[in-house]
């Protein structure tokens, strides 16, 4: 007689006896067949992992074991991102140091993990926050540094006065702080910057290259944001310093009309006149308190004011007023615009209201119509000297052309793209590793220095972090001596901002136990990562960073691939009614009790049935019985006694076709079809008394990945003394899958009377005459006079009765 199904012993037996075996860590000597699958790693925050965590874990896991079974040696390393701002602001409050609540964290989240039952290969964890990790990050930073791809630029920064930090720009969101809501102000301080702009055009090229969302792909070819166009130098009227402008359409310089500075711009205060300048300052304070998101809003009426100075046009030398505006931005271009009213809307209100003249230079016939609307397009010129009548594109090159030859202007691509500010005043990151000597300037801590140590002995008091740097308050950290002349010197008090951590962080997973290099040109063969799934939250930060520094490691001649992940999913999003799930919001759902009540397998399960895993979904427990009815038939379905018999026609023809059907689904990641075609097979057999061992051991195969304890207790029971996970997935035959009869629907004047099971090579002759016999198909048509049979082929058939 068969045992129940208790999950709960099942569970407990195989995590502890996987964990003793070491089934899961990989041989990372074996790159042939190797397949890197990684989820994002995860903040070790206090609350316990909620649905969503599983969403992610849960389907990737099974992924990871389909293509461990079809052959590959699969390698899914976990860790942690451990710095970052959370655990420092918990510090504050509860006066406990981000160390401990870490390291606590982390434990906790661990032993969470554990219990999905994924195959993570634990022996090669990564945590951001502990020195021999960071020790690299910091080595990172002197690598970008030394070549140039590292800087320090005083720069108006993003600042939030309530973190009291500053902000990258993807941190703000709507003009406030991604973290705390409160609105965003601007400050100048002197930062870290990499030189991620250095790469725009080859993020932007090698795009194509990769088997990603095409949402993220195009997402990240919006952030980047290619334009191209020209740069123009105009002279100013009685000074010697010009001003650059970038514009998209050097074409219509002949309707330039007036310039436009950003407030910020550096001529400003050098070319206002005096009457100009109350009105001007006035001007550039107001600028101050505005965003970028408000200044550019098109919606919003234009704002500006005249310097007093003027431009001298290039081509037709007239003088042109110089104003000020916050609708041109110092962080785009050249921070200054020639205006086209006639050609650009932004211009065209603007001149309309303050009564600046407007020229037509592009048509788009051709014929000139006036100056009362603008026209952005492309077309003919007009009012432009020699080049009237030629076409827009062409006299943009031939417009070009004569700037270079004059020696003032050329040809320009612009990015969006801005160089990626580093520095964080927070205290729970990586310090930077820079000394400032008096006489020396700026010196790098010498690679055989690091790591530079993260001090432990920091006051977690009320004014802690304000307007300050934690780290500059503690001052055995703050002081040190020259690495370069030996005198006091002073150490870099901003810590990296936590994105650098994860930047490289898995080039480091299969060189984790590697202590004097931050990888091993051997264990290097193990990227780029294959397989890479997480949020799409993280579009534009993360994976563009992690595609730059694999560039930039790459020309430094330590990596020697392109980019670092293959092929990249995103997981869909868990909502609990219509929320995203998040603990911010108070909303997440905790697995817990679910795993307790029916087992680790049937929630992963569970989740991978709710429909498609790119497109996520409301959570409800409502078909969670379902799943776990249907693993109960599956554990009756694997123990049921063995038959000796060959297996019919129809047994093959329908485990042939599971086989395919479930490793097409698995292989795209099409968790709920797969375990549908699975519960076909399972309610087919639900009638049999006994089974082939062939199909128990089939079965138990193409479920194994999805859900791991039970099926590895099934492969057992069945005799088998290795684990189901070094056996190979099942393969089926072609000939075998295909199907040899097809169901028909039968219609009565369109309307739905019965269907039929027949054989796929069946006449249409025969057809007819054996679906005029099914009963209630009959009655519908006693009496009636057949005027047509609509047939489609292999699907319906209509009978249109009288
Ligand atoms: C003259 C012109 C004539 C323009 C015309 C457009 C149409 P994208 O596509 O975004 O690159 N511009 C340049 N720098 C700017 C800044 N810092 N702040 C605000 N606007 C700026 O747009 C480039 C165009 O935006 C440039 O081309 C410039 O206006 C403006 F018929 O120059 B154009
Ligand atoms: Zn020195």
């Amino acid at each position: 007689m068969t045992k129940e199904y208790n999950f709960h012993e099942i569970e407990n037996k195989w995590q502890k006896k996987w964990e003793q075996d070491k089934t899961h860590q990989t041989n990372l000597s074996e790159i042939d067949k190797k397949h890197y699958c990684l989820t994002m790693f995860s903040y070790p925050s206090g609350d316990k992992l909620h649905i969503g965590h599983w969403y992610n874990y849960g389907p990737v896991d099974t992924y990871a074991r389909f293509m461990k079974m079809k052959g590959c040696n699969v390698f899914q390393p976990q860790g942690f991102d451990a710095f970052g701002l959370p655990a420092e602001n918990y510090a504050i409050k509860n006066g406990i140091h981000p160390a401990i609540s870490t390291e606590q964290n982390i434990k906790k989240m661990k032993s969470q993990l554990c219990r999905i039952g994924a195959m993570y290969d634990w022996s090669n964890e990564i945590n951001t926050s502990s020195p021999e990790y960071y020790k690299w990050t910091q080595w990172l930073f002197l690598q970008l540094y030394k070549n140039g791809l590292a800087y320090q630029k005083n720069a108006p920064v993003n600042w939030c006065p309530s973190c009291s930090t500053v902000l990258a720009n993807e941190q703000v969101k709507d003009g406030h702080c991604d973290r705390c809501n409160t609105e965003v102000t601007k400050k100048d301080l002197t930062q870290w910057f990499f030189k991620i702009t250095d790469y725009a055009e080859e993020l932007l090229d090698k795009l194509d290259t990769l088997d990603w969302p095409k949402k993220t792909k195009h997402m990240q070819k919006n952030w980047i944001g290619k334009s191209s166009g020209a740069n123009i130098e105009f002279e100013i009227d009685n000074h010697d310093d010009k001003i650059t402008v970038f514009t998209t359409r050097p074409d219509t310089i002949f309707g330039a009309t007036y310039m436009v500075l950003a407030p910020e711009h550096e001529l400003v205060g050098k070319i206002t006149t005096t009457d100009n300048i109350a009105i001007v300052s006035k001007y550039v304070e107001r600028t101050k308190t505005q965003s970028e998101i408000d200044r550019t809003s098109t919606d919003r009426e234009k704002t500006g004011v005249f310097t007093g100075a003027y431009a001298i046009t290039p081509f037709t030398h007239s003088k042109i007023p110089i104003w000020i505006g916050d609708y041109v931005l110092s962080t785009y271009g050249s921070g200054a615009i020639m205006a086209v009213p006639s050609g650009d809307e932004r211009d065209f209100e603007f001149a309309k209201k303050f009564k600046l003249p407007i020229i037509e230079v592009v048509s788009e016939d051709g014929e000139e119509h006036g100056t009362d609307y603008c026209y952005p397009d492309y077309g003919v010129s007009v009012n432009s000297d020699k080049f009237t009548g030629i076409k827009s594109e062409e006299v943009f090159s031939l417009i070009c052309n004569e700037l270079e030859e004059r020696g003032i202007g050329q040809a320009k691509e612009q990015y969006r793209l801005h160089d990626w500010l580093i520095s964080r005043q927070r205290y729970w990151g990586a310090p930077i590793p820079v000394i400032y000597c008096d006489d020396c300037g700026d010196v790098p801590v010498p690679e055989n220095q690091l790591p530079v140590n993260l001090p432990q002995n920091i006051e977690f008091s009320s004014t802690y972090g304000k307007d300050i740097s934690p780290l500059a308050t503690v001052s055995e950290f703050v002081n040190t001596t020259c690495p370069t002349c030996d005198k006091p010197a002073k150490r870099d008090t901003d810590t990296m901002d936590t994105f650098v951590c994860s930047s490289w962080y898995y080039l480091r997973y299969p060189n984790a136990k590697i202590e004097t290099t931050p990888f091993d040109k051997t264990k290097l063969d193990w990227l780029p990562v294959d397989t890479y799934v997480g949020g799409a939250e993280h579009a534009t930060m993360h994976l563009l960073y992690a595609r730059f520094i694999t560039k930039a490691l790459r020309d430094l001649g330590f990596v020697n691939f392109d980019e670092p992940f293959t092929k990249l999913y995103h997981q869909g999003t868990i909502t609990k009614d219509g929320a995203k799930m998040s603990k911010s919001k108070g909303n997440t759902v905790s697995p817990d009790e679910f795993v307790e009540k029916y087992g680790s397998d049937t929630f992963r399960a569970y989740l991978m049935f709710m429909g498609p895993f790119d497109e996520g979904g409301d959570w409800n427990d409502k078909g969670i019985t379902g799943i776990y009815r249907f693993l109960n038939k599956v554990w009756k379905f694997c123990h049921l006694p063995i038959s000796n018999e060959k297996p019919s026609d129809k047994d093959l023809q329908i485990m042939h076709k599971t086989i395919q059907s479930v490793s097409n689904d698995l292989s795209q990641m099409k968790f709920n079809t797969a375990l549908s075609r699975l519960m076909e097979f399972i309610n087919y057999y639900n009638s049999h008394s006994n089974v082939s061992l062939e199909l128990q051991l089939t079965f138990i195969k193409l479920l194994a990945p999805i859900a791991p304890h039970i099926s590895e207790q099934m492969w057992k029971d069945s005799g088998k003394r290795n684990s189901v996970f070094v056996s190979q997935y099942p393969k089926y035959d072609p000939e075998l899958a295909k199907e040899n009869t097809i169901n028909i629907v039968v219609q009565v004047n369109g309307k739905l009377r019965g269907n039929i099971e027949v054989d796929t090579a069946i006449t249409k002759d025969e057809l007819l005459s054996k679906v005029k016999e099914i009963e209630n198909v009959k009655k519908y048509l006693n009496d009636k006079q057949i005027i047509k049979e609509i047939i489609v082929p292999q699907r319906l058939i209509n009978f249109v009765v009288k």
